[in-house]
């Protein structure tokens, strides 16, 4: 396993997420955050971490992996896995990255402890928010069954609650939860402006199991630095693009390069880091567009992703993309190897 990331981004001195020693803890467990793409999983994993963990953006298939975030609170600690959003994987269109995405998903749900299903308010495209969609989608209710089926303690929560004018607009989506889910406690929420939170907070608290801390408090996530960093340039580019790319594009990390000072205030400290970083798409048309006229799409993806990369690392960044044609990697098992795409029994 590579170095976890800490939240103190000066800590070099990394230390591997293992079981903690610490006793202050008395409840604590592991809950997969799933629903359909873009209901707002990862913006709920951020809102509740107060950090930008897991990337966001508003096309659907965002999110390729697990990632686990820690929250700790009194004497409770939360190890939440956000996961990709379930889709089909079968049809038009539908690739290795497809099967791989729902099956991260799949795969997160049968290790955890709990579930928190996110639903959300939706306006049909091009209508007003007065004709928000009153129930569940039909996927939702398909995701609903096979939660069931697991007989695990679960949580739903209704994402996008500020898209509606009136609460009361809200009741049939709520009612509709309550007759397919009985029992499971429903949480209105607005994570992108932080509304309900603290409620699934306290609803997740009450049904994890009694236990010890599993991760030492200053771990935030299991991810190394390196993967956070490759997910910020793609969110600049899921940002940035349009139809096709976005699907077509992973990015590796080439080089990394930190510089530590050796004298002054903060000495033995990273003061900076020299990252090499490769755009992979899958036609050279869509490198066309990616780069842009005169280089300025890839500049300026650079030059914004640069930015959040320096916040999260707290230290000066330079980053060097490059942008690459590999043919059709997100069709094979062995082109999804290749960018790093693995199922975490591998990692
Ligand atoms: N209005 C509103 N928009 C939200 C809210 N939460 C998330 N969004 C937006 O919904 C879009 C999708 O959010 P994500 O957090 O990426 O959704 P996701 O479920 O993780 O999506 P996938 O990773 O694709 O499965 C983004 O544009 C978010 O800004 C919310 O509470 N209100
Ligand atoms: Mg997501």
């Amino acid at each position: 396993m590579q170095a976890p990331f800490m939240q103190s981004p000066s800590n070099t001195e990394q230390k591997l997420a293992q079981p903690s020693e610490s006793t202050s803890i008395e409840r604590s467990g592991f809950v997969a955050l799933v629903g359909r793409p873009n209901v707002g999983k990862s913006t709920l994993l951020n809102s509740i971490l107060g950090e930008h963990l897991s990337i966001v953006s508003p096309k659907p298939q965002t999110t390729r992996n697990r990632i686990l975030g820690i929250k700790n609170l009194p004497g409770v600690q939360l190890a939440l896995v956000d996961t990709p959003g379930l889709h089909l994987t079968t049809g038009k269109g539908r690739t290795a990255l497809n099967r791989f995405m729902v099956e991260e998903a799949q795969q997160a749900v049968d290790g955890v402890d709990a579930v928190l299903l996110v639903v959300q308010m939706r306006v049909p495209e091009g209508k007003s928010t007065e004709e928000v969609l009153p129930s569940l989608a039909p996927s939702d209710e398909q995701i609903a069954t096979q939660l069931l089926g697991l007989g695990k303690p679960l949580i739903v929560v209704i994402n996008k609650t500020d898209i509606v004018p009136d609460k009361r607009m809200l009741l049939p989506m709520i009612d509709a939860l309550a007759k397919k889910l009985p029992g499971a406690p429903i949480v209105p929420t607005s994570a992108l402006r932080g509304d309900g939170v603290e409620r699934v907070l306290t609803e997740l608290s009450a049904v994890l199991p009694k236990g010890d801390a599993l991760f030492p408090e200053d771990v935030i996530t299991d991810r190394p630095e390196r993967f956070l960093v490759s997910e910020l340039i793609r969110e600049q580019v899921f940002l940035a693009t349009q139809k096709e790319i976005p699907y077509a594009v992973a990015v590796t990390i080439d080089q990394w390069q930190e510089r530590i000072a050796d004298h002054g205030k903060r000495r033995g400290e990273r003061i900076g880091v020299q990252i090499d970083a490769t755009i992979h798409v899958e036609k050279p048309g869509q490198k066309k567009i990616l780069v842009g006229e005169r280089g300025q799409m890839i500049r300026s993806v650079g030059s914004l992703a640069r930015q959040q990369i320096a916040e999260l690392l707290g230290c000066g960044v330079h980053l060097a993309l490059f942008v690459r044609v590999d043919e059709d990697w997100s069709q094979t098992p062995a082109g999804l190897r290749k960018m790093g795409y693995e199922s975490e029994a591998l990692r």
